[in-house]
């Protein structure tokens, strides 16, 4: 069969030579049954709805409008950092932190898994943009894939379809990103309801602006406009381009005086970016809008001041532990339906249900497709089990999300996971001083990667697994771009920890809504209003300092909560020291000199 009898492909709504002869060639490479180019229309959305209830990827919910549940295969849950590849031409410019392969030698491996893997299926032509279509330069995308799991989840967290398509002018620029579950069909082969391959490549070639996966159907490793180009093949463009493409929520926060400020804070995967995007202040007069949960990319306006941009469109949010005591806006998002939700339970009538959504229900489906009672010993979802669901239904969606300016950000915020050492609250001195507190951030391990859960590790800016070139190149252009601004009209950087714990093992904080408590005292920092006690460390506020007013904790948890201990920090010493000796030569010398002035007043 030569490519040129494969229905669909001589259908191309575009002129745009490069995306012609792409998919082309794609098409000849991979053998699909059929090309369908993505409209983005209602009835396509339909038709993809109705092909993945008909192959069992997705069952209706009864409960929820225009809303479905999907249980992936139980091997392909999380992003792969082990099987994800930055291949720069120079291993130098994939640095310490990434996996490398040579490009021309990864290339010719993942084409011989790509010959064929489409047979028996539909190739998928997706057009999209991250961030506001209305940008001077729209930020384009396409994403060939075989999944239809993929194109009804890409409608949701992308700006997709012939909106997008009307963009691509001739000689516009696009990421080429190429989707295979690698699960090819043989006539009359039944398909599963997730097809997926135990090969997996997550793959990206920084200097062609390209992207390559292989093998998963699961959300960062198969929606590509997301970790893949938001972050890594960003993260590139923002070097090359001097701006930042950075693991980050947009928050809006008003206070009772309708002053407004906005955050941009920075946790690495399943530390709460989506709680904190979405908060509901529990003090009185105080509150937050959303404008972003997970990406943010930030350049200096013409005023000096940084501006972030949400390149999503929708949120792919960790279920467990949403409810409407934690996270309600989350809920009432979920609620107006048009959501598909993965790896987490199905209830008898209809709805889903995961840990941590108020009272068990005596009998589930769990994740696994396995009865399930309160008395099973296994959980009934997926630890990362999500949400996917469109953003403009967030209640408190601030009203310029989708402005093409983006918001000036008065705060960066880097947090973790850290049961000891890390107070609530630290802020920096400094941007240098602020950059050295989110180069050597440190969280533990969650479920959003495949690996050990638990394990602290550093996790640079929340950016780790998102970094697509040299972590040291990655600080120094942190460094350069304060340097370059004006210093008093940078945001100013704090580090957080919602998770330190007790001897009883029990969070201290209270967290979530709480948190506003703590947007305050920083914002109330920034105007010069809130005190604090200069520590080695930097300004940590005493629990007078913060408005606890009706705060239901004990005072001895929230002293420990906020308290710099000398001797924890000590401790942290060697292991800053290990993972600068492992960025190497490229590590700027204002950050081994933040490190040796600490460890100076650590004494
Ligand atoms: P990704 O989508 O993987 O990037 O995760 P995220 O950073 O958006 O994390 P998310 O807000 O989904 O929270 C992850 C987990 O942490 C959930 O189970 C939350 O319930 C929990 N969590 C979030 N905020 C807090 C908090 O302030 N305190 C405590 N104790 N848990 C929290
Ligand atoms: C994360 O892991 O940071 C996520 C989920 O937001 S994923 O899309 O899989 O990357
Ligand atoms: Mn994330």
């Amino acid at each position: 069969m030569t490519a040129l009898t494969i229905p669909g492909l001589d259908q191309a709504p575009t002129t745009n030579e490069r995306l012609l002869t792409w998919v082309q060639e794609v098409a000849e490479l991979t053998t699909p049954d059929r090309v369908v180019w993505v409209d983005g229309s209602a009835a396509e959305s339909e038709r993809i709805n109705a092909a993945l209830v008909e192959a069992g990827t997705f069952v209706p919910l009864k409960k929820k409008p225009n809303s479905f549940w999907a249980a992936s295969d139980p091997t392909d849950v999380a992003r792969v950092e082990e099987r994800t590849f930055i291949c720069s031409v120079d291993p130098e410019d994939a640095g310490p932190t990434n996996n490398w392969m040579d490009p021309a030698e990864m290339k010719a491996i993942m084409t011989e898994l790509y010959r064929g893997c489409m047979t028996g299926r539909t190739m998928y032509v997706i057009p999209f943009c991250m961030g506001p279509l209305d940008a001077d330069k729209p930020m384009l995308g396409v994403e060939i894939t075989d999944s239809e799991y993929v194109v009804a989840s890409m409608r949701v967290m992308t700006r997709m379809g012939d909106k997008a398509l009307a963009r691509f002018t001739e000689g516009a620029d696009f990421v080429q990103a190429l989707h295979s579950v690698g699960a090819p069909l043989e006539p009359g082969q039944a398909d599963v309801p997730w097809p997926c391959n135990d090969t997996k490549y997550i793959t990206q070639f920084p200097e062609e602006r390209m992207i390559w996966s292989y093998g998963s159907g699961y959300g960062g490793n198969a929606l590509l406009g997301k970790k893949c180009y938001s972050l890594r093949i960003a993260s590139v463009m923002a070097r090359d381009e001097g701006w930042l493409a950075e693991h980050m929520l947009i928050l809006k926060l008003i206070s009772p005086e309708d002053k407004v400020h906005y955050i941009a804070a920075a946790f690495p995967s399943a530390c709460g970016k989506t709680n904190l995007a979405m908060l509901e202040p529990t003090i009185p007069g105080w509150r937050v809008e959303t404008l972003g949960d997970d990406i943010a990319w930030m350049r200096f306006g013409e005023d000096g001041r940084l501006y972030a941009v949400n390149p999503e469109y929708g949120f792919f949010g960790v279920a467990p532990g949403t409810d409407y005591h934690t996270n309600p806006n989350a809920m009432r998002t979920i609620e107006k339906g048009n959501s598909i939700f993965t790896n987490v339970a199905l209830t008898d009538d209809g709805d889903i249900w995961w840990e941590g959504m108020g009272e068990k229900p005596a009998h589930l489906t769990s994740w696994k497709k396995q009865d399930w009672t309160p008395a099973s010993t296994e959980l009934s979802s997926h630890p990362n089990s999500r949400y996917c669901t469109p953003m403009q239904q967030c209640p408190i969606l601030a009203p310029e999300w989708d402005d093409p300016k983006g918001v000036p950000i008065s705060a960066i915020f880097f947090g973790g996971r850290r049961a000891t050492t890390v107070p609530l609250i630290t802020e920096s001195r400094d941007w240098q001083h602020g950059v050295f507190m989110g180069a050597t951030l440190s969280s533990e391990t969650t479920a959003a990667a495949v690996g050990q859960v638990g394990v602290v590790r550093r996790d640079p800016m929340a950016m780790l697994p998102f970094i697509g070139y040299n972590a040291g190149d990655y600080f120094n252009h942190w460094i350069q771009l304060g340097k370059n601004a004006n210093a008093e009209k940078l945001p100013k950087i704090f580090y957080v920890n919602w998770f330190r714990r007790g001897e009883d093992r029990n969070f201290l904080w209270p967290g979530f809504g709480e948190n506003s408590r703590v947007l305050k005292w920083a914002i109330e920092r920034l105007e010069g209003r809130a005190a604090a006690e200069e520590t080695p460390i930097g300004h940590v506020p005493t629990p007078g300092d913060l408005d606890l007013t009706g705060l239901e904790a004990s005072e001895q948890d929230i002293t420990a909560a906020l308290a710099f201990d000398a001797e924890e920090w000590r401790a942290e010493l060697p292991l800053i020291e290990e993972w600068f000796a492992k960025i190497g030569d490229k590590l700027p010398t204002s950050l081994r000199d933040e490190f040796e002035a600490l460890k100076q007043r650590l004494g």
